[in-house]
């Protein structure tokens, strides 16, 4: 990709009380009530987060489920249901996906994209961000807030602005007046430990920050101290970095007697292929390729591997390849100290490759 000139485009999602909304999509009766998802009021559990109408009694997300319900004892007290945020992360994810291939995301509902080369909308990141919120409430129903910027910093606290609902650009000439004009508390990145170092070193604001030099900055926060002294000017260089989908999972174990019972070892092996197969069910990943490690009494490592022309089903699919594979070594004539299984060819269950190449005009 050619290099671009000039400021970074980077836009920063965040969807709106995220749980909380999908409960309220999903029971029309929750709508415009307080919701409160997380542990239950009579544990000792705390809040996942609430709609903005519980936010309105002070409820506020890692608060104790107890303290919530005093604060309102009618509010709707619910369990998190992640298979439904899941599903609805990966829906995100699709839609940003569509604009770069260059999406970070932070959480099931938070993702930083960088729109620099982003031809859509002649490069304007507004009206992309826009239209990533459009696709959203279109695909999911749901709404999200988004943050434009030149930096993740900025794109960051921009998403924050405006809530529900919001859209917000801090532009470049905007950017070291709007971070002067914070409270350091404010500053993604700066938690309740560092905000009062801070501030008993007088430090409130951004402004407070900027007229520190970066030695003395260095002295009391260590490596972080360069990151305040960049983000006081409203500078913040780190990359957007794309996740990596998975190219495989495996899972492996040492004895701690060496096996020499070629039953005894497959029976090992269907329990590490029974835990890949339900991780790989839980992210809604199928594999289609096998491998499997033999170390050797003598510390000697082995693989063999083996590919399908289908993705395996279940447990009884993949137990017979690996007791061929295991056929293949010396285990048995040799005594063996670690078995390893790890799947390969991932896919995700509709079938496209995690490797998928976005075309940034597909839609
Ligand atoms: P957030 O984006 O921080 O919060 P939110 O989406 O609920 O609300 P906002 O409109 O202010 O963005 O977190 C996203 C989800 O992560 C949230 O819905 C629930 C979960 N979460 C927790 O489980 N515990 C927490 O302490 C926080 C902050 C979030
Ligand atoms: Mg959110």
């Amino acid at each position: 990709m050619a290099e671009i000139s000039g400021p970074r485009k980077i836009i920063h999602i965040d969807m709106d009380a995220f749980f909380a909304a999908v409960e309220q999509r999903d029971f029309p009766e929750y709508r415009n009530r307080p919701v409160v998802v997380g542990g239950p009021p009579d544990s000792r559990g705390v809040v996942s987060t609430c709609s903005y109408e519980a936010r309105v009694f002070g409820i506020r997300s890692a608060m104790p489920s107890s303290q919530a319900y005093r604060l309102c004892p009618h509010a709707i007290f619910l369990r998190p249901r992640f298979e439904a945020y899941r599903e609805v992360s990966r829906q995100i994810r699709q839609i940003m996906l569509t604009f770069t291939e260059r999406v970070e995301p932070l959480s099931l509902d938070e993702a930083y994209l960088d729109v620099s080369a982003c031809q859509a909308y002649q490069g304007s990141a507004t009206l992309i961000a826009r239209e990533i919120k459009r696709r959203i409430r279109e695909t999911t129903g749901l709404s999200a807030s988004a943050g434009v910027s030149y930096n993740k910093f900025l794109a960051k606290i921009a998403s924050d602005l405006d809530k529900p609902d919001g859209l917000y650009l801090i532009t470049p000439e905007q950017g070291p007046g709007f971070v002067e004009n914070l409270p350091v508390g404010r500053f993604h990145g700066i938690g309740k430990a560092t905000e009062a170092k801070m501030q008993a070193l007088g430090i409130l604001t951004g402004k407070d920050l900027k007229a520190r030099s970066l030695e003395e900055l260095s002295l009391h926060f260590g490596k972080a101290g360069r990151h305040y002294h960049q983000i006081a000017r409203g500078l913040d260089e780190r990359p957007v970095v794309p996740s990596r989908p998975r190219k495989s999972m495996g899972e492996e174990s040492t004895f701690q007697t060496d096996l020499d019972d070629k039953v005894e070892m497959l029976a090992r092996l269907e329990t590490m292929a029974g835990e890949l197969l339900r991780q790989l069910a839980q992210k809604r990943l199928t594999a289609r390729a096998l491998t499997l490690k033999v170390r050797y009494e003598n510390f000697v490592l082995v693989t063999r591997s083996k590919t399908l022309s289908r993705p395996f089903f279940d447990l009884a699919d993949v137990i017979p390849h690996l007791a061929e594979l295991l056929g293949k070594t010396e285990a048995g004539t040799r005594r063996v100290r670690l078995l390893g299984v790890s799947f390969s060819a991932l896919s995700e269950e509709d079938g496209q490759p995690t490797f998928r190449q976005y075309d940034l005009f597909s839609l």
